[in-house]
């Protein structure tokens, strides 16, 4: 199949999702081109049979806001047309499916079929997606789109409840190339930096304010008074990384915590770490803990969204009350200190990554997704 990949290239949960899914379908030889504002950050290497565009906006003294929507959709019906694109599969409700309703329709004109497919990943649903601003634009796309994934149960459940939906979401669950995360031998990192043996908690994110980093700092502190010997990682940046340094400096831990910035090979910041924490406050499947379970790092991390349906409390880690430091504490410090707890739990998480969340699980439910859609909008027209 010749597929159309839409995302967002920054450091965020989709577009890495889109990357890897194009990379993913390109190895089982589909052909794939995607259509983004920039190179997607995991799409490194190309592929003879995966293709870049860059969508261009024209600045126009008129235009105070130039529009990106529109541009893109005017690049879709272009690599629509002339590489025979069999769909376009979007990932991120706004404005990327409005752009491929927009696209399919101008298409249809010209006699071409194309169907668009949307993947919802979150806070195009639970956050910005239902303000006033965006929402009837967001329903409509994602009732036009001849289908749509959502990356959880929790997530389809939101859409439905927000939203006024006529079409059926397929949950397919985000998923994880096992062979790329897995567990490292990084005795040189982890003796550099815990010269005496401490044990290494591990945040990464992008440190948008749902994450709740600060929060990361502040367990850190308390584990740090009891004088557990532990060091901190935080990877990513963002608009909370000043604040969670500040709240470093003014704990007094700062010496213990390593601000690590972007990270692409993160494997081998995981393949030294005890515990994986993620307070977020919302949080539609949690890809970031996925990569640490590859690596056999149990979770921590709050009870809320699709966190449930990735970390099983008790047995990939302990899921924790929303904004409850006292709970994140006490169940970081069980893992810091009960050996024996942290390796049957290091075990399982690699376990559940490898049989239930690795690539080759879930990307044959998108190629099938593919095809029915596909099937279904060629009775159509
Ligand atoms: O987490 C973010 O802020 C990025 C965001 C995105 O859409 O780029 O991530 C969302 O999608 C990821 C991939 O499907 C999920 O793993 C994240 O849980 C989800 N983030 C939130 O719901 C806050």
């Amino acid at each position: 199949m010749k597929i159309g990949i839409t995302c967002y290239p920054v450091y965020g949960g989709s577009g890495v999702v889109a990357t890897e899914l194009g990379k993913a379908l390109a190895k089982r030889d589909h052909e794939i081109h995607f259509v983004s504002s920039s190179l997607p950050f995991r799409l490194a290497h190309m592929a003879s049979n995966v293709f870049f565009h860059e969508v261009n906006v024209q600045s126009y003294p008129l235009f105070e806001y130039p529009p990106y929507t529109l541009t893109l959709t005017s690049k879709m019906v272009d690599i629509s047309k002339h590489a025979g694109l069999d769909v376009l599969h979007m990932h991120y409700a706004i404005p990327h499916a409005t752009s491929a309703v927009l696209a399919r329709q101008i298409l249809a004109s010209e006699g071409i079929s194309v169907p668009v497919i949307t993947t919802l990943h979150g806070t195009d649903i639970t956050l910005i997606g239902q303000d006033p601003s965006f929402a009837p634009v967001v329903k409509y796309s994602i009732n036009e789109s001849d289908g749509v994934t959502a990356v959880s149960s929790y997530l389809r459940q939101e859409t439905y409840d927000h939203f006024d939906i006529t079409r059926d979401i397929e949950v397919i669950p985000n998923f994880i190339d096992t062979e790329r995360f897995h567990r490292f031998d990084k005795q040189h990192f982890k003796q550099a930096l815990c010269p005496n043996g401490e044990k290494v908690i591990v945040h990464v994110s992008n440190f948008r304010p749902v994450k709740n980093a600060t929060q990361v700092v502040e367990v850190f502190h308390r584990l740090r008074a009891d004088d557990l010997p532990v060091k901190l990682l935080l990877v990513g940046d963002g608009p909370d990384r000043v604040p969670a340094e500040h709240k470093a400096r003014e704990l007094g831990v700062y010496d213990d915590v390593r601000f690590l910035g972007k990270q692409d090979p993160v494997e081998e910041i995981l393949s030294i770490a005890d515990v994986f924490l993620m307070p977020s406050g919302s949080e539609t499947f949690g890809l970031a803990a996925l990569e640490a379970m590859a690596c056999n790092v149990p979770v921590v991390a709050s009870d809320i969204g699709g966190l449930p349906e990735l970390v099983r409390d008790g047995k990939d880690g302990f899921l924790c009350p929303l904004g409850d430091l006292d709970a994140f504490t006490a169940r970081t410090r069980q893992l810091l200190t009960d050996e024996d707890l942290h390796a049957e739990m290091a075990e399982t998480v690699r376990k559940r990554a490898v049989e239930t969340f690795d690539v080759d699980h879930i990307v044959p439910q998108y190629e099938a997704y593919y095809e029915r859609i596909r099937e279904q909008r060629m009775a159509e027209v």
